[in-house]
């Protein structure tokens, strides 16, 4: 008898921890997913009809030794005449919506407002028609690295002019695709080609400019973006009702050696709180400030490396997002660095990111799985800016194109749980998540040998085909039922 009501008593509870858990695999009933690409990365067509060149078609060009394998994207996925397949997949998908990038050269041939491409439109009006045709809301992100070379000739993100040049195209980006469009990235991503760009010869335009270049560009980016955020709300919010965001890249952490409360703050604040603080605290964090400003002084110059803003500048930042957009990949340990008890000072966050060997690593060498960081960062979120909506914009795993991509499902079960916990649990704000990516595509200097995509594309083949991974057939199940599924093994798949 005793046996028994301890058997009924385990019974009861047992039943009660799988419900529990069954509660927090299923998605609350508003929450929105979709998948994303952006336009250097899948269009190709790079000089179809009247479209200007750009600085990623200048980079690969003129230095293909700077991309792994002297590619580039003037084929690409071929996604200029192959957007009908695109939207097919999508709908098999069964996703909420697409987030795809504008090209800025696509719809203004000579990077100025004075000539629009009718083509270029066109291209994008079709697209997102087609899309609210298939149920499938457009989500566009107006800049995602590829602005008209003609620009980067003139200074390109160095040059404040370019805040006036991106607001003009941003106004018409807004008029001709808002009357479809209830969703804008103003920008994604500003610190990967600040950093990589004006500070590295990773990326586009690649330009090393004397330890400032990057804190310049982030500077004009964020005065561009909260110029068309106003626009929005002056001329087409009340017409369109739609929001506007920017994206950030913003690594996690988790604790471990000499990770303290002290370094996690900085590492947070240097590398994500640059672009978001702005815009959801007001002005650059005061550590930036400081630091930057007392390293420059010991580096002899006159001035701090990182720009001020006005306090006309800093009130008409502050509050430009309806939404928090977050791209999330990796996570670090983030350490003081011990040089500085030396007195020198050689970074000017301070903080150094280790590794733990232990992680695995996707295909990409930066790509950590570590999806406990997502849940820290998306709680320091929450705690510094006031429970905002978060959108993630970008989330994904890096292999070399395998169709049976068990490790990726891996990484999207384990990021979508911690999305889930930190929702259900700890009362994070996330309205959306986002697939990185519809596609495999052209990794940026990575070309196409780090891939992304959740359906493969036979980049020989002249129409690009496109065929299903073991992921899409995984999330096609999730979208339907969504409830987060069991990841395959290689015994269970079905395709
Ligand atoms: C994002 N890092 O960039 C971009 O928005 C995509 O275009 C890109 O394809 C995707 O992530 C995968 O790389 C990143 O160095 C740039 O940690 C740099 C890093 C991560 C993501």
């Amino acid at each position: 008898m005793k046996y028994l009501w301890i058997s009924v008593i385990c019974c009861v509870i047992l039943t009660e921890i799988s419900r529990c858990q069954a509660a927090n695999l299923t998605f609350p009933s508003n929450f929105s997913i979709g998948a994303a690409t952006a336009s250097y990365q899948i269009e190709g067509a790079w000089n179809t009809s009247d479209k200007g060149e750009n600085v990623w078609d200048w980079f690969t060009h003129n230095y293909p030794d700077s991309i792994a394998d002297g590619s580039n994207g003037d084929v690409a996925c071929d996604s200029y005449n192959q957007y009908e397949v695109d939207v097919a997949l999508l709908k098999n998908m069964g996703v909420d919506f697409y987030r795809f990038s504008i090209s800025w050269s696509r719809v203004l041939p000579n990077g100025f407002a004075n000539e629009v491409s009718e083509d270029g439109i066109q291209y994008y009006k079709n697209l997102s028609q087609l899309l609210i045709a298939n149920d499938i809301e457009p989500v566009v992100t107006l800049y995602h690295w590829d602005h008209p070379e003609i620009l980067e000739e003139l200074g390109g993100w160095t040059n404040e002019l370019m805040v006036t040049w991106y607001a003009d195209y941003a106004r018409i980006i807004f008029e001709e695709l808002g009357p479809y469009v209830k969703r804008f990235i103003t920008i994604n991503e500003p610190t990967s080609y600040c950093l990589n760009g004006y500070n590295a010869t990773r990326f586009a335009p690649a330009k090393i400019l004397e330890n400032m270049g990057h804190y310049i560009c982030i500077h004009n980016t964020l005065k561009a973006h909260a110029t068309a955020y106003h626009i929005y709300d002056d001329e087409f919010r009340a017409t369109q009702n739609g929001e506007v965001g920017l994206v950030a890249y913003c690594r996690g952490w988790v604790s471990g050696d000499n990770v303290t409360d002290e370094t996690i703050e900085q590492y947070f604040l240097f590398n994500c709180g640059w672009v978001v603080h702005p815009i959801f605290a007001g002005d650059y964090p005061e550590i930036m400030k400081t630091r930057i400003a007392n390293i420059s002084a010991l580096e002899g110059y006159p001035f701090s490396r990182l720009p001020e803003f006005s306090d006309d500048w800093v009130e008409y930042i502050n509050g430009t997002a309806d939404f928090f957009g977050l791209n999330y990949y990796t996570s670090r340990l983030p350490v003081f660095d011990s040089d500085e008890d030396l007195g020198i000072y050689t970074i000017d966050s301070g903080v150094i990111e280790n590794v733990n060997s232990s992680w695995s690593v996707g295909a990409s060498d930066w790509l950590y799985v570590v999806p406990e960081g997502l849940g820290n960062l998306l709680q320091m979120i929450r705690d510094t800016y006031s429970n905002p909506p978060v959108w993630i914009m970008e989330n994904g795993y890096s292999d070399e194109g395998e169709s049976d991509d068990y490790d990726r499902i891996s990484y999207y079960y384990d990021h979508l749980s911690v999305v889930l916990s930190a929702i259900n649990d700890d009362g994070c704000n996330i309205e959306g998540y986002t697939i990185w990516s519809l596609l495999d595509n052209f990794e940026w200097a990575d070309g196409y040998t780090k891939l992304f995509g959740v359906h493969q594309v036979d980049f020989d083949s002249s129409n690009r085909t496109r065929s299903t991974k073991l992921s899409a057939t995984w999330w096609q199940d999730v979208l339907s039922t969504r409830e987060l599924q069991a990841v395959p093994t290689a015994n269970s798949t079905r395709r």
